[in-house]
Parts: C-alpha cells; sequence; structure tokens
C-alpha cells in the first residue's frame, strides 16, 4: 500500500514530501559528538485536545474546524477544507486503551493473521511471550518432523527456544532474540488479509475473524461519518506498529469498494504527527497531533487525500503517555509498558466489499 506511492514521490519534489521531510526526526550532533533530536517547530499542527478543552469551556472552535452538531455521546471535530474528515479526540478510556494495546502485542499477531516476519520467518507463534520470556527464535536445520508447527512461508523453519539452553550456540544457525522481532514487528492484519505484494485483499488467504469488541467499537465510532440508514461492517483491519523513526509514508487508501465508508483509524501508545493532504501531492498537508485514545475517520473525499504520518515522539515530555504508564506498570514484567514507552500502534479498521 505504501512503498510504491513512496518511491513515486522520492526527492522534495511535492508539498507533501517538504512536509513529511519538516517533522521527521533528524538527529544534530554537538560539540561532544551526542547526538540531539533535531528542533523542528510544532507551531502549525493542529492540537486537538486543546481544542477539546477550549471547545468545553467556551463552545467555539478556531477558525476551519467545526464540531459534529449530530448525535453523538462526545464532541467529534471537523475541517472546513476537508470534507469527510472526522477527529474524535480521547475517544478511548486508559483502560480500553490499554486492552487494546494488550490485544495488539499478544493476540493481533498470532497465526492465520499475517505480520511483516510471514515473508522471512514463516507464521510466527507467540511472540509476545516468546519476548517476554527472552527466547530466541532460531533457524529449524532439523527434519520437518521434529517442528512445533509447519510453516507455509519464508525459505526456512524457524522456532523459539530457551536462549539460557542455547544448544544452537556455536551452530551456523540463524537466530534473532524474540524481543528484537517484537521490536521490528510493523504491521500485522485482521479479518481478511491485505497482501501487500498485490496491493489487495486477497480473501483466499487464512484469517481468523476481527473480534467482537473491536467490530463493536468500530461500528460504534463509525457513527459520526457513516452515511444515514447505512451500517458499518468490519471486514478486515490493519495494525500498524510504529517504533523511534519509524513513519507511514504519504499514500492513499483505496483498494476498498465504497469509499464512502469511513476507516476508522485508533491512535495508541506515543503521540505522533498525522498529516492530512489534498488529492495531489502538491497540495499543502495540515498537520495534527494524535495521542493515545484519539480516534480518525475518514471517508468519502477524504479517502481520496494523501496522508501519513512522518513522526512519533517517544521522549517523556512530548509521548504524553503517563496515564498508560500508571495503569501498565506491573503488567507482564513492565513488559508492555517497555514497549509502549518508545512505540505507537495505529489499528484501522475497515470494510472492505
Ligand atoms: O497510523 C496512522 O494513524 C495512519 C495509518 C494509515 O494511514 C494506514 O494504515 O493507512
Amino acid at each position: 500500500m505504501y512503498e510504491d506511492d513512496v518511491v513515486a514521490d522520492n526527492g522534495e519534489k511535492t508539498a507533501f514530501r517538504r512536509a513529511e521531510k519538516k517533522y521527521k526526526l533528524y538527529y544534530d550532533h554537538n560539540s561532544q559528538k551526542k547526538k540531539r533530536p533535531r528542533p523542528v517547530d510544532l507551531s502549525s499542527v493542529i492540537d486537538f485536545k486543546s481544542i477539546l478543552d477550549s471547545f468545553n469551556q467556551t463552545g467555539e472552535t478556531p477558525p476551519r474546524v467545526y464540531a459534529l452538531g449530530r448525535d453523538f455521546d462526545r464532541p467529534v471535530f471537523c475541517l472546513e477544507d476537508s470534507p469527510g474528515f472526522y477527529f474524535i479526540p480521547g475517544a478511548l478510556s486508559v483502560e480500553e486503551q490499554c486492552h487494546w494495546i494488550r490485544e495488539s502485542l499478544r493476540s493481533f499477531p498470532q497465526p492465520p493473521n499475517r505480520t511483516n516476519h510471514n515473508a522471512f520467518y514463516g507464521p510466527v507463534h507467540d511472540l509476545f511471550t516468546a519476548s517476554k520470556e527472552r527466547k530466541v527464535l532460531v533457524e529449524d536445520l532439523g527434519s520437518p518432523g521434529e517442528l512445533d508447527y509447519p510453516s507455509t512461508e519464508g525459505a526456512q523453519r524457524w522456532k523459539f527456544l530457551d536462549e539460557t539452553v542455547a544448544p544452537f550456540k556455536g551452530s551456523p544457525r540463524k537466530t534473532i532474540l524474540a524481543s528484537m522481532l517484537l521490536r521490528k514487528l510493523r504491521w500485522t492484519t485482521l479479518g481478511l488479509q491485505f497482501d501487500w505484494s498485490k496491493r489487495n485483499y486477497n480473501v483466499y488467504l487464512p484469517h481468523s475473524k476481527i473480534p467482537d469488541a473491536l467490530i463493536q467499537l468500530a461500528k460504534k465510532m463509525a457513527a459520526p461519518a457513516m452515511p444515514t440508514a447505512e451500517e458499518f461492517k468490519p471486514e478486515a483491519a490493519i495494525v500498524n506498529y510504529f517504533g523511534l523513526g519509524d513513519t507511514l509514508g504519504g499514500h492513499l487508501d483505496d483498494m476498498e469498494a465504497d469509499w464512502n465508508k469511513p476507516i476508522v483509524s485508533i491512535s495508541l501508545g506515543c503521540k505522533a504527527i498525522f498529516l492530512l493532504g489534498g488529492k495531489s501531492r502538491q497540495d499543502e498537508p495540515v498537520g495534527m497531533f494524535l495521542r493515545s485514545g484519539d480516534i480518525v475517520l475518514m471517508a468519502g473525499e477524504a479517502r481520496e487525500c494523501f496522508h501519513g504520518v512522518p513522526r512519533i515522539f517517544t521522549d517523556k515530555l512530548h509521548a504524553e503517555i503517563a496515564p498508560l504508564e500508571m495503569h501498565l506498570s506491573s503488567e507482564d514484567n513492565g513488559c508492555f509498558l517497555e514497549y509502549i514507552r518508545t512505540s505507537r500502534i495505529n489499528i484501522n479498521i475497515r470494510q472492505v466489499f
């Protein structure tokens, strides 16, 4: 979905690319050769949290932003210049955020759901637990009968072994720490599986149903963007995982049949900058902060607009995850907390047909 777009947009030729470069994380080195994030001017980034705060106090919004007058249980903001774009700040409680962070790390990457690791390692089971237990994924050179599970993809077969047992030490087998694999988890797909190589949904790939609780949440949150009397039917979801320095290049999500149905996009973990452009990359995008618990809807004309995530903030001041830190602190040996302190997760839910 993304690579083609990014390649087509190299250099600084478009307004969208210039904005991406403006907000992307770069480092400067001081005289002691210590690297520090290059300061960036965030003054033009829309902050819907402060818009919500002042809306709650005064009922007013800044120019070109308006609150939806429809019957929804919380304020929903729209941009005059971007029809079909909806922002629901703080849509999820801290408990809900923690729930979906746990699900995103523990359950969603479980086969038959696919992840970016499938192509090389085949289906990887229990990645989060393996990381917590400090396991190592080891290339299996034994006979197929000895394997814990059959590999259907990837050139090799792999299995998790205990780091301390380490029968593989000194052998030519390839190994990778489970914690490293978790860090390198970039996406997983739920429900109908998106085939990145063909840039389309492959209904023949095995998949498990999107969890009911996520379906119900998406249906509820989609309401402000739904055409009257129509029902949102979540059929697929893509979960994106961002670590320090990771970005999502400007792209369109155009493989779904009915663009009047929204994409429901949930933010979890570290704060990010989201860029919403126009139908051409030449259109100047607007930047906005996405915090943990925010939900964005893109429907109708907004489905034709380039968008992307050029930056996540992992420093204490800007990440804004203090409430999550309190809730996740002692759980699972602090593994969820350790992960989310430097990461962002995005779950976006779609109706495909
Ligand atoms: O991470 C986000 O907030 C945006 C995700 C997105 O645009 C996508 O997956 O298509």
